[in-house]
């Protein structure tokens, strides 16, 4: 066998995993104490999702989750990430826990324990109870306190049998495509709204961290996830070099800046200072958020490809982030967004592991030390089941596998990833793009709801079990 033609091997203690959250799958959304939470209010206004569709019923894991369980065991896979819902366990956002709610995740957790895969819990994927939102959202500081109690909550909860624990998933869609674009709920449009909840998005982190280190073992390990983008020029011109690093400040570093380093980065109040002053980031609050972390989630699905513009254009913006005439980037009109060339998913993002590899290298020097996981990588397709029920996905099986390589050579270039969660388990409500995008490596009958594992669970599933991938040759013959 030609040397390019063997497998390569991943680290014995690596996790294999799959991801998932509360609001794109549970359903079961008045059961046990539910209360709505931004997505359902956002689902249910007319206009705001693909075909009206909602997260009533999802695909009903809050009913079948134990078969969803043994699912991924039978598959072969180590390690889960899934969300809980915070209105289901805290119905206004505040005060004591609804013990129902609780029990379900209890009862998910000891599932998969009993099939020895890890659980991974996030506390925040974007489903904020409506009460909180009525109250002003994420734009009100008083939320990051609430998070932090919801935090305290769930970590005294489920802390003695969870280790791994992440904060947010993915901060800068609930700030800016929740509060600024508006294509996420909330579905507001004001670019100083989305600056103030970034911040105290940050806030929440900081405080949520020290809330479930303070219910929980010292053994449990907690991070955020973060949808850190690589940005890109279109030139190597100095104009471009400055578009990148203004789409960089406000995509990872309004983020990481406050995360890893204690500051916002250097550039960002002033690039920002038309839209607001800032004035909300109190004394004291970047120590806050500077928590020390045990490890770092990368979500990773296409890079972004930037240039400067005289202005930019009026209407929706082609930059990969729904249509919308608001922009999701704050302050930077004078940016272009392009379409990076190559193939491209169902979703129109362009494949490109590279960036991945770069996105991982970019985060070891970023955070010297501090352990990686992939948190979210996959990619939508047009499935169809064939005649006789089976659903080939070949070209899922291609993007896994090329990212995987990649993950697989940002390791051997040193840095320190420990594990990857493919986004997703299975077909799911797609925000506002509804049922129409199948992320999963399960097939969901939006009919029956019945779940047929595609060929990519399949070779995904071996993956896991052999912890080695096989030769791309044999990617699209699985
Ligand atoms: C992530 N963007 O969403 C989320 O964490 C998942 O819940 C989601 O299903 C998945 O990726 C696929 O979309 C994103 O516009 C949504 O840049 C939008 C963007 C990025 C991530």
């Amino acid at each position: 066998m030609p040397e390019s033609a063997s497998p390569v091997t991943f680290p014995p203690a690596f996790l294999w995993g799959a991801a998932t959250s509360a609001y794109q799958i549970e359903g079961a959304v008045r059961e046990d104490g539910r209360t709505p939470s931004i997505w359902d209010t956002f689902s249910h206004t007319p206009g705001k999702t693909a075909g009206g569709e909602t997260g009533d019923i999802a695909v009903d894991h809050y009913h079948r989750y134990r078969d969803d369980v043994a699912l991924m065991a039978e598959l072969g896979l180590s390690a889960y990430r899934f969300s809980v819902s915070w209105s289901r366990v805290q119905p206004t956002g505040r005060g004591p826990a609804v013990q129902r709610g609780l029990d379900f995740y209890r009862h998910l957790v000891d599932e998969l324990l009993s099939h020895g895969i890890k659980p991974a819990v996030t506390l925040y994927h974007w489903d904020l109870p409506q009460e909180l939102e009525d109250a002003g959202g994420w734009p009100e500081r008083d939320t990051a306190f609430r998070f932090a109690e919801y935090a305290q909550i769930v970590g005294e909860a489920l802390g003695d049998r969870v280790e791994q624990w992440i904060t947010l998933n993915e901060p800068w869609c609930s700030a800016f495509l929740g509060y600024g674009s508006g294509v996420h709920a909330p579905g507001r449009t004001d670019a100083a709204a989305s600056l103030k909840a970034a911040h105290h998005l940050n806030l929440a982190h900081g405080l949520g961290t020290t809330a479930l280190r303070s219910a929980m073992p010292a053994r449990n390990t907690v991070a955020v996830s973060l949808n850190s983008s690589v940005v890109r020029p279109l030139s190597p011109a100095p104009a471009d070099l400055a578009a990148v690093r203004r789409i960089d400040n406000l995509a990872n570093g309004v983020f990481h800046g406050p995360m890893l380093h204690g500051a916002y980065p250097e550039g960002l109040f002033a690039e920002t200072s038309s839209i607001t002053d800032w004035s909300y980031v109190l004394d004291g609050d970047l120590a806050v958020i500077k928590q020390p972390l045990d490890a770092l989630g990368l979500n990773y699905y296409t890079p972004a490809l930037v240039s400067a513009a005289e202005k930019s254009a009026e209407g929706p913006r082609a930059d990969g982030h729904g249509a919308s005439a608001f922009s999701p980037w704050p302050g930077a009109d004078g940016v272009a967004f392009h379409q990076t060339p190559g193939e491209r998913t169902e979703m129109g993002w362009t494949i490109d592991p590279t960036g991945l590899h770069d996105l991982i290298m970019r985060y070891s020097r970023e955070a010297p030390g501090l352990p990686l996981y992939i948190t979210e990588n996959g990619a939508a397709y047009d499935d169809k089941p064939d005649p006789e029920g089976r659903v080939h996905d070949p070209e899922r099986i291609a993007y896994l596998h090329g990212h995987l390589a990649a993950v697989r050579g940002a390791i051997a270039d040193g840095a320190d990833v420990r594990g990857y969660y493919l986004w997703s388990l299975m077909d799911n409500f797609e925000w506002a793009y509804g049922y129409d995008k199948r992320f999963g490596a399960v097939y969901v009958d939006y009919a029956t709801l019945a779940r047929t594992p595609k060929s990519s669970a399949h070779w995904y599933g071996q993956v896991a079990r052999t912890g080695s991938l096989p030769p791309a040759a044999s990617a699209g013959a699985a």
